[in-house]
């Protein structure tokens, strides 16, 4: 669906109808599809040339009739709903006689396509480019077909150019001149004189020869030397540039596929094609994500994620030089991207990774990614705040170098609690974040009332369990997470505080997480022997 732009003061039809009559030289580019036409639309271009010849080429087919004229309706209805300026569709010979013909305007008037080109020459047609015959219409019989097209047009503003092949098929001045009158008078809106010579003179001395007898169209393909004041002097209504956008890129397309076809590898590509980011613009996800929020109500349900990856990594010595230590490799991949697609897993697409130690390092595809500049002198809390703007609705925030089974995310998004924090209850190290919580883990008790938060500590004496450095925090949660955050920043305590400091401070404020007991099945990487671990982890 586009967001139709359409100015509903001024069809497409009555747009296209006062560039054709009006005394200026104006330009349609051709376009074979929704994105070349919305290419065109955002050149500046004032209206499209749904050609013939490319939209059949784009099909892989030949300008010859070889697709149905419902399959090139259906590539017009894309162009159309794509742009907002008039398409005038090469509708070739009308697709058979005056029944076919009438049946095709109506289609086009119902589709917001704002006129249509028909050349007097028998179906099927070849292009007037091809060497050989072309074999003239009758001129009666081509005049019946343009009175039945305009007896049918749902839209009075609608277009219908008739095209004299004449010239094309070495019929001669005369008859060219002959044929379009008549079908002036049948009721054309404009004339449409074609030439495959490489001078513009034959085209020239035929609008001398008509004298503005109706507005004329040309297409200079083959005379494309001549200069554009030439057609203005000569009093031409509209140019096509008929077939630019299918020729650009088809070589385009052929040279990427050669190089990488040559290259096995996208290194040399990737700088010199259209980003992703750009594709995503062309195709409107900005509007598509702006509607989501006015319609999805329950957004809200989503889980984001913020991963907390600013710092080097110390005790991984010369292994950090040049990387942070989320990026270290882990079986062939980076531990963060092993730890995205653990989120993935779990449903959670929504990731912005808080980077700082060689940042550009972390070029991971489909993530956010934030920068904590101090994070040499900054901690935990500081980098969270760096992704405050992500702190909303359902979020997970994740330290960036621990691993864990899925069970253990899948726990915590189920969770209801404003907060709640994953502790191993099998504590097995003596130094880490340790939680006094309200009650043991107790695998065989059946009760529902939930384990609360009390504080954490450093000291692992008297605690019940480890803090993962995982924690998911509802759409209040996170809200309460924030305003915590901003007190923080107020009183200056942001700068060097961890994770279990902004837990203590919401516990001190009466906020008290809820625990999500497990054992085991995670890990941290600090040093080379976690990495060991986390290898083994796989
Ligand atoms: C087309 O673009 O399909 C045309 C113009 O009909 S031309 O190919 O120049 O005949
Ligand atoms: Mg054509």
């Amino acid at each position: 669906m586009s967001d139709n732009k359409n100015t509903p003061s001024q069809t497409k039809a009555a747009k296209f109808r006062s560039m054709l009559g009006n005394d200026e030289l104006s330009f349609c580019m051709e376009a074979h599809d929704g994105l070349s036409a919305k290419i065109v639309e955002q050149t500046g271009f004032e209206a499209i040339w749904g050609s013939g010849l490319s939209i059949a080429t784009a099909l892989g087919v030949r300008d010859r009739n070889e697709a149905s004229w419902t399959q090139v309706i259906d590539v017009l209805e894309f162009m159309s709903d794509a742009t907002s300026i008039p398409i005038m569709l090469d509708g070739d010979t009308g697709y058979g006689d005056f029944n076919n013909f009438r049946r095709l305007v109506r289609k086009l008037c119902q589709r917001n396509i704002a006129a249509v080109c028909i050349e007097d020459k028998q179906f099927p047609k070849t292009n007037s480019f091809v060497d050989g015959d072309q074999e003239l219409a009758d001129v009666d019989e081509f005049c019946g077909k343009i009175k039945a097209g305009k007896d049918s047009q749902l839209d009075d503003d609608f277009s219908v150019v008739a095209r004299v092949e004449a010239l094309i098929a070495g019929k001669g001045m005369d008859e060219a001149l002959r044929r379009a009158e008549a079908y002036r008078v049948a009721g054309a809106d404009g004339i449409l004189i074609h030439s495959k010579r490489s001078t513009a003179d034959e085209v020239l001395t035929f609008a001398k020869e008509w004298d503005n007898r109706s507005p004329l169209v040309i297409v200079p393909t083959k005379y494309y030397d001549t200069p554009t004041d030439a057609f203005r002097a000569a009093n031409i209504s509209l140019v096509i540039w008929a077939n630019h956008n299918l020729r650009s890129s088809l070589a385009a397309m052929r040279d990427v596929s050669e190089k990488i076809y040559e290259s096995q590898s996208l290194r040399d590509i990737e700088g010199n094609v259209a980003s992703i980011s750009d594709v995503f613009t062309i195709a409107g996800n900005t509007e598509l994500a702006e509607a989501e929020k006015r319609y999805l109500p329950d957004r809200g349900g989503e889980t984001k994620a913020i991963l907390l990856a600013a710092s080097r990594g110390h005790q991984l010595a010369d292994l950090t030089a040049e990387k942070p230590k989320c990026m270290l490799d882990v079986r062939g991949k980076p531990l963060l991207r092993r730890l995205t697609h653990s989120l993935n897993d779990s449903g959670i697409t929504d990731i912005t990774v808080v980077g700082g130690y060689k940042h550009e390092a972390v070029d991971l595809a489909n993530i956010n990614k934030v920068v904590n500049d101090d994070y040499e002198t900054t901690g935990e809390v500081a980098s969270l705040a760096c992704a405050q703007d992500r702190i909303d609705g359902n979020v997970v925030v994740s330290y960036g170098d621990i691993l864990f089974r899925n069970h253990i995310l899948d726990r915590l998004m189920r969770s209801d609690a404003d907060i709640t924090v994953a502790i191993d209850a099998t504590v097995r190290k003596s130094d880490g974040d340790f939680a006094k919580c309200s009650k043991p883990f107790a695998e065989d008790i059946i009760d529902d009332a939930p384990v609360l938060l009390e504080q954490m500590t450093s000291d692992a004496d008297g605690a019940q369990g480890e803090w993962i450095g995982l924690v998911k925090m509802s759409g209040e949660g996170a809200r309460l997470v924030k305003a915590e955050i901003e007190t923080m920043e107020k009183d200056g305590s942001l700068a060097t505080a961890n994770m279990p400091d902004l837990f203590n401070r919401l516990i001190a404020s009466g906020v008290t997480p809820h625990v999500a007991y497990f054992s085991g099945h995670w890990l941290d990487v600090n040093d080379a022997f976690d990495l060991a671990d986390a290898r083994n982890f796989l």
